[in-house]
């Protein structure tokens, strides 16, 4: 009786099981779902009842997915939108929401109803998600967006995405549910000055035109961005040189715009003027026009930190903007979490639901680090405070989409969002075959290193416990097995991630993107898997053995080295950081503890190979305190600025050398046309004694100084003015012997 029981019990359990392996997983998480009730067959051959009234993409892609008959064999589809005579019998199932569409699938008939044409596209989206080796769950689903306009505005500083880039961009918005893409790459001078008001020359208004068809047919609203604070003049000419170039847009089939008054200076920012401008816009093309979305604006003050309501820009913005026009906002600071707190702070400012440019993954500011962890930072109740949610992303296209996939889940479903569970099927997504290899790179890709915007990400993060563990062990000199044997493991895994992405064709343009990330990764592994071994050594008391690997560890330091000097040349953050936040410091903090137990061991200082930089940044400003120091070539630089330096009087930014040095030269570039009478380039041994520090402008607009007597420990710039000065920080380098 009792086996018996348990035979219940197992079947039970079993189909228990079952039920919830049936448990369908749809992107983006949708409202609605009933609870599967078994499955059918993918029926052989269907018919469409609709075909002619529904929405075109949406027919297109179902017959992509099944072979489509004519006669009274074929299984029904009844498909199209609220008003569709095909679909009457179902309107009242419909949810009242644009972009919604109700699915339901029986043993009889399939029925895709869509609120709107989108919505029966976005229907038929997740029945093809729902297709899944030859069966459909039977069930219903009544879905729809919380966000009106979702999706990624390329707003980067760096190389602009390609063509290919781009079309694969738009079909995994439209197979995500993402309905916007706003076009403004920062390094597209037809986009901003000098050429804003230049029609694009014939080729690349070729490109754009077929990218617009490309969105269209994936049903995304094509925005471009035109950014012409640099340089407008407030006046009828200006206004008018706009309009052609919406015009000129326009005929490449644009019909959604925006303007952008991003990153100029603060004299430029007239939030009347601005607001005019975009009302004349408004009022003279989009209105006109009538099949014209509504424009978008983003503000000079685009976020809470750089805002100063008594000055009244953003209160003005929200008086005076024609109400239809949306205004964009990245949160409390630049590169920010978003919370109802800061929402609401923000909507009552401008009267409006802030149109959210979302800060992430992009990383123009930490160009030597991949952004591949989970989109996190999000309220998961504020659906009812954003009218948009556009991500910035990454140059990198493919590799943004991990973070993309995961804002089209959270701007769909907002209370459903769960970032580690969207971060997971993101990776699935991108990465289909190689997607467990994929993870573990992406789990030691994530945090930013210290920047000047302060913005960190957690990395790493289950392999935490273990390293701190194992450097304890290491420090105290009592060794587990098994802690070595973790360790070991996650190297090893590195290793093995690398190789296996490099050789794997599953995503050949993503490979592409990241692969001086994947070099670095495997040696930063071998590296790792080569330093656990130095206890082995140590354990063995085999000095020449601990000799070999501890060459053969700087070996693979130099080559990693040379990388950063080799590859990801760009003129910012040049070079490839893997591991940043705890893989790299546990290598160099075990390795130096090791060669610190040699040393007493044997008697013998080894050469140090940890790559520690001591030189610090020296400023009164807190714009800078943040930023990276670098040290290559015996020249330490501090990363630069890609906005406006304002140096109040006596604010000073330079460079400590620890220890003194010798300078021989240095080099410093502000950005300026000549160099200012308000600043001052000076040396100090203290900190409390400075001399002047003579130099010359060169041909490239820098100011360059020669070789120095004596040692010195600080070299910086000061406004000696008694009023605030404003700059850029475009190089600030110094060379030591
Ligand atoms: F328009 C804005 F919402 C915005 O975020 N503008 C830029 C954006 O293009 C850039 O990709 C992003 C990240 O660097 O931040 C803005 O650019 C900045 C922001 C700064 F605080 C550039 C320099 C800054 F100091």
């Amino acid at each position: 009786v009792m086996q018996l029981r348990i035979f219940f019990l197992s079947i039970a359990i079993m189909g228990f099981q079952t039920l919830f392996s049936q448990k369908v997983q749809i992107q983006p998480t949708p409202q609605i779902v009933s609870q599967p009730s078994g499955h059918i067959l993918k029926p052989e051959e269907v018919r469409i009842i609709g075909a002619n009234s529904a929405d075109k993409e949406a027919v297109k892609l179902l017959k992509s997915l099944f072979s489509i008959s004519e006669s009274k064999k074929g299984f029904p589809i009844y498909l199209g939108e609220k008003s569709d005579k095909a679909i009457r019998k179902y309107k009242s199932q419909i949810p009242n929401k644009a972009e919604g569409y109700y699915l339901s699938i029986e043993k009889n008939k399939i029925v895709v109803a869509g609120n709107d044409e989108r919505g029966t596209y976005y229907g038929m989206q997740t029945l093809k998600q729902l297709l899944v080796d030859g069966k459909l769950p039977l069930l219903n689903i009544k879905d729809y967006p919380d966000i009106t306009a979702r999706g990624v505005v390329e707003g980067f500083y760096g190389t602009p995405w390609n063509y290919e880039d781009r079309v694969s961009q738009l079909k995994f918005y439209g197979a995500n549910k993402l309905n916007t893409y706003i076009y403004g790459p920062k390094d597209d001078p037809y986009h901003r000055s000098p050429n804003w008001r230049e029609p694009y020359p014939a080729k690349e208004a070729k490109a754009i035109k077929e990218l617009v068809q490309v969105a269209n047919h994936n049903h995304v609203d094509f925005v471009w961005a035109i950014h012409p604070g640099m340089d407008i003049k407030w006046n009828t000419a200006d206004r008018d040189a706009a309009i052609s170039k919406f015009e000129a847009m326009y005929d490449l089939g644009v019909r959604a715009f925006a303007v952008f008054f991003d990153d100029i200076s603060w004299e430029d920012s007239n939030a009347a003027k601005q607001a005019d401008f975009l009302n004349y816009l408004d009022d003279n093309f989009v209105k006109v026009k009538k099949n014209v979305l509504p424009l978008i604006l983003c503000p000079t003050e685009y976020n809470k930190s750089w805002s100063k309501i008594e000055k009244g820009y953003l209160p003005t913005l929200g008086e005076k903007l024609n109400p239809s026009i949306h205004v964009m906002w990245t949160g409390d600071r630049v590169i920010s979490d978003i919370d109802r707190q800061g929402l609401e702070w923000i909507n009552q400012h401008i009267k409006r639901k802030a149109y959210i440019w979302w800060n992430f993954p992009v990383s123009d500011y930490v160009r030597d680090h991949l952004l591949m962890g989970p989109a996190y930072g999000l309220d998961t109740g504020a659906s009812d405070l954003m009218s948009g949610f556009m991500s910035n992303p990454m140059e990198f296209a493919e590799a943004s989409k991990v973070a993309i996939y995961s804002v089209a889940d959270y701007a769909w479903n907002i209370k459903a969002y769960q970032s580690m569970e969207a971060w997971e099927r993101a990776l699935k997504a991108v990465m289909p075959n190689n997607c467990e290899m994929f993870r573990v790179f992406a789990i030691h890709n994530a945090d930013l290193g210290p920047n000047g915007h302060g913005y960190r990400r957690d990395e790493s993060w289950e392999f935490k416990e273990i390293a701190e563990k194992y450097l304890n062990e290491v420090k105290s000199g009592k060794w587990k097995v098994e802690t070595i044997a973790d360790v070991q493991q996650e190297f090893i895994q590195m290793m093995m991630s690398a190789k296996t992405l490099l050789q794997s064709t599953d995503n050949p343009a993503l490979i592409d993107e990241i692969e001086p990330w994947l070099l670095q990764f495997r040696l930063l592994g071998e590296s790792g898997l080569a330093l656990t071994h130095l206890q082995v050594a140590l354990e063995k008391n085999d000095k020449a053995y601990f000799k070999k690997l501890y060459s053969y560890i700087k070996l693979l330091k130099e080559e990693m080295f040379k990388n950063s000097n080799s590859l990801n040349q760009n003129p910012y953050q040049p070079g490839v950081k893997t591991g940043s936040l705890v893989i790299e410091p546990l290598i160099n903090n075990a390795l130096a503890e090791l060669s610190k137990q040699y040393a007493q061991r044997y008697n013998e200082e080894l050469p140090s190979i940890a790559n520690y930089i001591p030189h610090l940044i020296y400023t009164n400003l807190n714009q800078v305190e943040n930023l990276p120091i670098r040290y290559l070539h015996k020249t330490i630089s501090i990363s630069p600025l890609l906005e406006v330096l304002k140096v109040p009087a006596n604010g000073y930014v330079g460079i400590e050398l620890v220890p003194e040095q010798t300078v021989l030269h240095s080099k410093i570039n502000m950005g300026l046309d000549e160099f200012p009478e308000w600043a001052k380039i000076q040396v100090s041994a203290d900190g409390d004694n400075w001399t002047d520090y003579q130099g010359k402008y060169n041909g490239r607009k820098e100011w360059v100084g020669g070789k120095l007597e004596g040692l010195y420990r600080f070299v910086r710039m000061v406004n000696t003015s008694a009023n605030e000065q404003e700059c850029y920080l475009k190089r600030f380098e110094v060379k030591i012997k």
